[in-house]
């Protein structure tokens, strides 16, 4: 069977398999996970000698083919089916109130397809009728926002539109790494992270609409329409911007149900709770309204125990995607590390490659056009001449944030915290072609 890097093992971590991780040391990783890449077949070099591929013409250069609209709907070939999302029962509640990965180690360019951007929800999602979806914008009293109003998912798209695209990374990517658990792939390391071409309205003009006072309007309440309470407080400085979309389109269609149909909240280069799905409340107040998500989850655990609130924006982040643990790497000579980088402060001005474990330093090329609060993707040429490697990249963004490593973040955090981990990751390539994550 002819596989390739894109097709990364589809067994991963069981529940026992993390019990014996979170026990024990990385190195037992290499056989909790060596079952999975025996299962990885070779591959064959093309040889144009006698190569029945091209010696014996196949069925589709004789018969005729399949007919247009089936399924009028399309889908991805049958010879991709081991790239979706998944979840980790080791590492995540399997249950409605769950998440899964997006398989970044699979992807092109910057943008997820819209079925395989990760999935976050606190109590199941919904598929909900737009014709009976309602979004209302109130203040906390009477003065704050002078004519309350309810809009129709159709009012909405009555209005002039903003489409742009930006990121959404849950606050909790790579948390496990912070207590130095080797989480297998890039898929599970920081699969919460995907990222869409998003079509909706500003806020700001919703609420101008409305007759806003934000002389004293200071934060707004966002409210979604399932049983999670998700209320998030959003300060209206980021509104005021025209950045907060109020979202029905992602990827040039609807959005999906799982990702917040018919209407949600985009809050760009902030953690993903603030973007709110389902979204069928808005209310300008004058304070932050410290919700049970901003104070029982969402807050940074520090290093003296104490907890750090609000620290909403993702700092400047960048992973390797390709190659990342759990690939191998199957022929010597000419690869391409490529991989994601990202900031919630603006656009990504640099990223830097190692393939020594961060002893040199190579600038790597970046994908135009770079955008502000968006993924970048990144490559750079690799001769891999069957050595051990240590692959790590760095990010630093138009404000001059530098991508920290693990060493510099427990430095000022500690280990214990599981939100906003944006350490350097760092990929082994072993001899025999295995990757895999190791800290440094
Ligand atoms: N209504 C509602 N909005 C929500 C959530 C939720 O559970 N319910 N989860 C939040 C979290 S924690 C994240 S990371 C993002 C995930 O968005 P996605 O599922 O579209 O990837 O949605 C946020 N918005
Ligand atoms: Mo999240």
């Amino acid at each position: 069977m002819f596989t390739s890097i894109r097709r990364a093992p589809e067994g991963f971590l069981s529940q026992s398999d993390i019990a014996a991780v979170r026990t024990g040391r990385r190195s037992l990783l290499a056989g909790v996970f060596g079952a999975a890449m025996a299962s990885l077949a070779q591959t064959t070099h093309a040889q144009t000698k006698d190569d029945p591929n091209i010696m014996e013409l196949p069925a589709h250069t004789k018969g005729l083919g399949q007919g247009v609209a089936s399924p009028a709907y399309g889908a991805p070939s049958i010879y991709e089916k081991n790239i979706v999302r998944r979840e980790s029962p080791g590492l995540t509640q399997v249950t409605q109130a769950s998440v899964s990965f997006c398989p970044l180690q699979s992807l092109f360019g910057i943008i997820t397809p819209s079925g395989l951007h990760f999935e976050r929800h606190h109590q199941g999602w919904w598929d909900i009728d737009p014709s009976k979806h309602r979004l209302m914008l109130n203040g906390s009293d009477e003065k704050m926002l002078k004519r309350p109003m309810v809009f129709t998912v159709d009012d909405l798209m009555r209005l002039p539109s903003i489409t742009r695209t930006h990121f959404i990374e849950c606050g909790a990517n790579s948390g496990m790494e912070w207590g130095n658990v080797a989480v297998p792939t890039v898929q599970y390391t920081h699969g919460m992270l995907s990222c869409s071409e998003f079509t909706g309205v500003s806020l700001r003009l919703l609420l101008e609409m409305c007759g806003a006072d934000f002389k004293r309007g200071k934060f707004v309440l966002a409210e979604g329409a399932d049983g999670s309470s998700m209320t998030r407080t959003i300060p209206v400085s980021l509104i005021q911007s025209d950045e907060v979309l109020v979202v029905y389109g992602q990827n040039g269609e609807m959005l999906r149900p799982e990702n917040g149909y018919p209407l949600r909240l985009l809050v760009p280069g902030v953690q993903g709770v603030s973007s709110v799905k389902y979204l069928r409340r808005i209310e300008l107040g004058d304070m932050p309204y410290a919700t049970k998500d901003e104070v029982i989850g969402y807050a940074d655990l520090m290093k003296d125990g104490q907890h750090r609130q609000y620290t909403s924006i993702q700092e400047v982040k960048s992973v390797i995607t390709s190659p990342s643990g759990g690939q191998k790497i199957l022929v010597q000579g000419q690869h391409n590390i490529t991989g994601l980088a990202w900031s919630g402060r603006g656009k990504i001005k640099r990223v830097d490659v190692s393939i020594d474990g961060g002893r040199n330093w190579r600038e790597a090329r970046l994908q135009t056009p770079v955008q502000s609060k968006c993924l970048t993707r990144f490559q750079l040429p690799f001769n891999w001449t069957g050595e051990m490697a240590l692959l790590m990249s760095r990010a630093i963004d138009e404000t001059a944030h530098i991508q920290p490593t693990y060493a510099q973040n427990r430095a000022v955090r500690g280990s214990r915290g599981i939100y906003h981990n944006n350490g350097i990751q760092t990929w082994q390539v072993t001899p025999n072609g295995e990757v895999k994550n190791v800290q440094l």
